[in-house]
């Protein structure tokens, strides 16, 4: 896209966010850049203007908002044209229900239970709890068959076209797959392995994963 760089946009940021990151794939999918303030959601400051003390956050022009599918869709509607949301009722509500699953479902255990105890407490300095992860891989096994189920499908997680359920999930999925035991069950589902490799594929995927693995 040629969108010209929108200095207008700050984004409130934590590097090792998989949220955040969403935002910021879809803002290289928009050939966007934004002025970056980065907070850190945990050290319990109140940095953020997220009334959850959470990020991201995004502002333009007076506009403040939280909430990465409200920010994605924002992104999209002002300043790629809706090009990232499907037309088609059925592609449109597929799209909607991804978003849903990722954050009712997914984030948890994949990035907090799973990730977030295998890779990040060791960097932190602290053992991984065996239980949190063994819980949070209990819960991922279901999360990961009815998103495979939906990538099999093919009306959004196609791996072709790009719509805000890639951009809102492939970071949680990237996060996962970056423990061993989550790339080993991510490739236990095809269809998901397939349209993930095509995410981790793209530059604005790449540009933006805080993960060196
Ligand atoms: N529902 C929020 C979730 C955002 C979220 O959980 N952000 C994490 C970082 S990935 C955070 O700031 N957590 C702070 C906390 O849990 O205290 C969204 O969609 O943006």
């Amino acid at each position: 896209m040629s969108n010209p760089p929108h200095e207008t946009l700050t984004l409130y940021t934590y590097p090792p966010s998989s949220y955040c990151q969403s935002v910021r794939m879809m803002l290289a999918e928009c050939g966007l850049e934004a002025r970056i303030v980065e907070i850190d959601p945990f050290a319990g400051t109140d940095a953020t203007p997220h009334p959850f003390h959470a990020v991201p956050v995004l502002e333009e022009e007076g506009l403040q908002l939280y909430e990465t599918a409200a920010i994605l869709r924002y992104l999209d509607a002002a300043h790629a044209d809706g090009c990232f949301t499907p037309g088609d009722p059925r592609s449109l509500a597929r799209m909607a229900q991804v978003e849903g699953i990722a954050d009712s479902w997914g984030y948890w255990p994949l990035v907090r239970q799973v990730y977030g105890e295998r890779i990040f407490a060791p960097l932190d300095g602290k053992r991984p709890d065996e239980a949190i992860i063994a819980e949070g891989l209990e819960r991922a096994r279901r999360v990961l068959s009815a998103l495979d189920d939906i990538a099999e499908e093919g009306l959004v997680l196609s791996g072709r076209v790009l719509t805000l359920a890639d951009v809102h999930l492939a970071p949680m999925l990237g996060f996962f797959a970056a423990t061993a035991e989550g790339k080993e069950m991510l490739a236990g589902h095809p269809a998901l392995q397939g349209w993930f490799d095509a995410m981790a594929r793209r530059q604005s995927y790449r540009s933006t994963s805080p993960l060196t693995t």
